[in-house]
């Protein structure tokens, strides 16, 4: 539950290696490390700050849906993947404004280069969201997670739905070992804006009940983490709620587990905290495939979280 989130955290924090990072702002880290989810006990939305379930749902909808673009997580209000858009369009050859370099990290130590950046970063949503065809050429991300679980190629020229064969798998085969979804396509990698973090999911089906493990190669514990169980435990729920299976547990493992240096103070202040009891998840009774839900097939009931932690993310 919640405690092995924060107890994990605490353990990177204490016994961390400091060790740089692809993106230069340095981390405290550990390699191999699991935490346990009883989704039975409730929907595990972190309590110790406010996390926002309305962006981890409508990044979910956007894997579902295969779509790579971040035009509809714009849509949706949601800016969690702008940077990496933004990255590849000021990195192009049709990009003739000022000087974007290092973006994240200016923009951080330097006021007046920041109001430069959001200038940009403004601009470029808009495009994005009004302008199809700039959309279409730099609003995506490559081979991302919806490709390689909607769609993905191969080497004669068909594509996989593996999603769609797991979630056939489970309802035909609920015993199978093989319930597998992976977005590590290594000939992919290079086409992907990022290459994915949380790697490989396997269902696993037992006494009526669907539970999950992830695989995530690389987790950033203070912003990417609590949306990443939150995202995983969705996802159970839903192909549970589609397969007529009750919720089970949500495991997740992880690779190079880190906190940012400059996530530190934050982290602190969120151990500081107690933790309350997790929401509750009801999905809309009326649909029955993961493929068609939308942001109002979803309500979470009880979620009294501690303020959220503002934090800057890596890129
Ligand atoms: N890069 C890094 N460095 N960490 C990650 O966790 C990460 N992701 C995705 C891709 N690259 C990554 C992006 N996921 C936030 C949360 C998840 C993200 C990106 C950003 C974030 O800033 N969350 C804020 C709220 C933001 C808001 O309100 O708009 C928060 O406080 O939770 C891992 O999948």
């Amino acid at each position: 539950g919640e405690r092995g989130y924060l107890d994990l955290c605490k353990y990177i924090l204490e016994n961390g290696i400091k060790k740089a990072d692809r993106t230069n702002t340095g981390t405290y880290s550990v390699f191999g490390q699991q935490m346990r989810f009883d989704l039975s006990e409730g929907f595990p939305l972190l309590t110790t700050k406010k996390v926002p379930f309305r962006l981890v749902a409508s990044e979910l909808l956007w894997f579902i849906k295969g779509d790579t673009n971040i035009r509809y997580l714009l849509q949706h209000n949601n800016n969690i993947w702008n940077e990496w858009a933004f990255k590849k369009w000021v990195e192009s050859d049709a990009y003739d404004g000022p000087d974007m370099t290092n973006f994240s990290k200016r923009s951080q130590q330097d006021a007046a280069f920041r109001e430069t950046y959001q200038k940009q970063m403004n601009r470029f949503k808009e495009r994005i969201l009004h302008d199809q065809s700039f959309a279409e050429k730099y609003g995506d991300l490559g081979d991302v997670y919806g490709k390689q679980w909607r769609a993905w190629k191969t080497s004669r020229d068909e594509t996989i739905d593996q999603l769609k064969e797991t979630i056939d798998s489970i309802r035909n085969n609920p015993d199978s070992r093989r319930h597998i979804v992976t977005a590590w396509n290594p000939e992919d990698i290079p086409n992907m804006a990022l290459a994915p973090c949380h790697t490989l999911f396997q269902f696993y089906v037992a006494e009526g009940k669907l539970s999950c493990q992830l695989y995530q190669r690389s987790a950033d514990m203070f912003l990417g983490v609590p949306f990443n169980i939150a995202s995983y435990a969705l996802l159970t729920h839903l192909i549970a709620h589609e397969c007529g299976l009750q919720v089970g547990e949500f495991v997740h493992s992880l690779g190079d587990a880190h906190i940012y240096t400059n996530h530190a103070e934050q982290v602190k202040t969120q151990l500081g905290r107690d933790i309350r009891p997790f929401p509750s998840l009801e999905i809309n009774k009326d649909k029955d495939s993961v493929f068609v839900f939308d942001m109002s097939d979803f309500e979470l009931k009880g979620y009294h979280p501690h303020p959220a932690i503002k934090a800057p993310i890596a890129v």
